[in-house]
């Protein structure tokens, strides 16, 4: 029986090495060398070709490269009954957090608009917001989004949180469902959008949702591209109603070179780096997972399909 990483684009040979590394009997197999396809079990999949998926007769396990399993659970050459699992990670929740603090500390103490002065030789000092009057609100309050919102509570911001289900955590007032999202948006600065991407939260970020954010708000997507509904962030942007936006996600990546958003001053743009997986941080989880099939044990960060994460 053999794992197959499935992963074009990516360093698949480093990948290998690090597998090997926690386990060196094991047979990796490398993307397209697959060889005997009854002798797949596990694929470790991202960017995973079209149809890839339907290949392996006794497939049982595919296991997601990141946080998000959006990419394997739309797919629709996923065999029916194939588990699907995806990374929990330290490091992948550091990393996140590492961004989202700067991004906000970006606009709560105006650094786009010093850059604009620099470009003018302008001497000016921008005013910062009182810390009690600005709120950072994360959409999505899982294991990423609570890794954020205690960095964020490290700096002294005042943190809010949107999840589907209500939870509570020390310091943060968490909304839950679509009946408090309104009021959830209403108090938020800064809407930070963490969700993973489902048939319920995809074109979330839309006019409507925009609307309800205070006047002035900022918008940080770090979730996935088809969460942003891209002309109704342009138009609020355009018409002064949120001051900007920074975006690591895209509906298309890479962003085509002629996309509106290249051309507009107040959109920070990175491509897809929020956060990354480390494969010697997370090796150790797939084998334990290999390891978990073979023996017909519940596996690890296992995601139920039917909810979408
Ligand atoms: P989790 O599965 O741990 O958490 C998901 C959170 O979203 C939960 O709090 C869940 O609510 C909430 N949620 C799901 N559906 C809804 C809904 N319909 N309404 C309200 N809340 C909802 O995910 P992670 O924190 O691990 O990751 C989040 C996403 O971040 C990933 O799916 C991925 O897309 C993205 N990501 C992006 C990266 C990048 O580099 N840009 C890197 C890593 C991740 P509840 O708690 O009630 O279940
Ligand atoms: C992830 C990502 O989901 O990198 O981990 O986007």
């Amino acid at each position: 029986m053999a794992l197959l990483l499935l992963m074009p684009g990516r360093d698949m040979q480093g990948w290998k090495k690090n597998l090997l590394a926690v386990d060196g009997a094991l047979d990796v197999r490398v993307w397209p060398d697959t060889g005997n396809l009854d002798e797949i079990l596990m694929v470790v999949a991202w960017n995973q070709p079209p149809g890839s998926l339907a290949l392996f007769p006794n497939l049982r396990c595919v296991a997601s490269l990141g946080a998000g399993v959006d990419h394997i659970l739309s797919d629709p050459a996923l065999p029916p009954g194939v588990a699907v699992t995806r990374v929990v990670d330290a490091q992948l929740n550091r990393m996140m957090a590492e961004y989202v603090c700067l991004a906000v500390l970006h606009h709560y103490r105006s650094f786009g608009r010093y850059e604009e002065h620099k470009r003018e030789r302008k001497w000016v000092q921008e005013p910062v917001p009182p810390a009690e009057g600005y709120h950072v609100g994360i959409m999505g309050m899982g294991v990423i989004g609570r890794t954020v919102a205690r960095a964020l509570q490290a700096l002294e911001f005042r943190v809010l949180g949107w999840a589907r289900t209500p939870k509570s955590l020390p310091g943060v007032r968490v909304f839950a469902g679509k009946q408090e999202l309104d009021e959830f948006l209403s108090l938020s600065n800064v809407l930070v959008c963490l969700l993973p991407l489902t048939p319920e939260t995809k074109d979330i970020l839309n006019r409507h949702t925009f609307s309800l954010l205070p006047r002035g708000a900022y918008v940080i997507n770090v979730a996935r591209g088809a969460h942003l509904v891209e002309e109704d962030l342009l138009e609020m942007i355009r018409s002064g109603h949120l001051s900007g936006a920074c975006l690591d996600v895209f509906r298309e990546e890479p962003l085509p070179p002629d996309h509106p958003f290249w051309q507009e001053p107040s959109i920070m743009i990175t491509p897809h780096v929020a956060s990354i997986t480390r494969p010697e941080s997370v090796a150790s989880q797939i084998v334990e997972n290999y390891r978990r099939l073979l023996a017909g044990k519940p596996l690890l960060h296992q995601v139920d399909p039917r909810r979408g994460y």
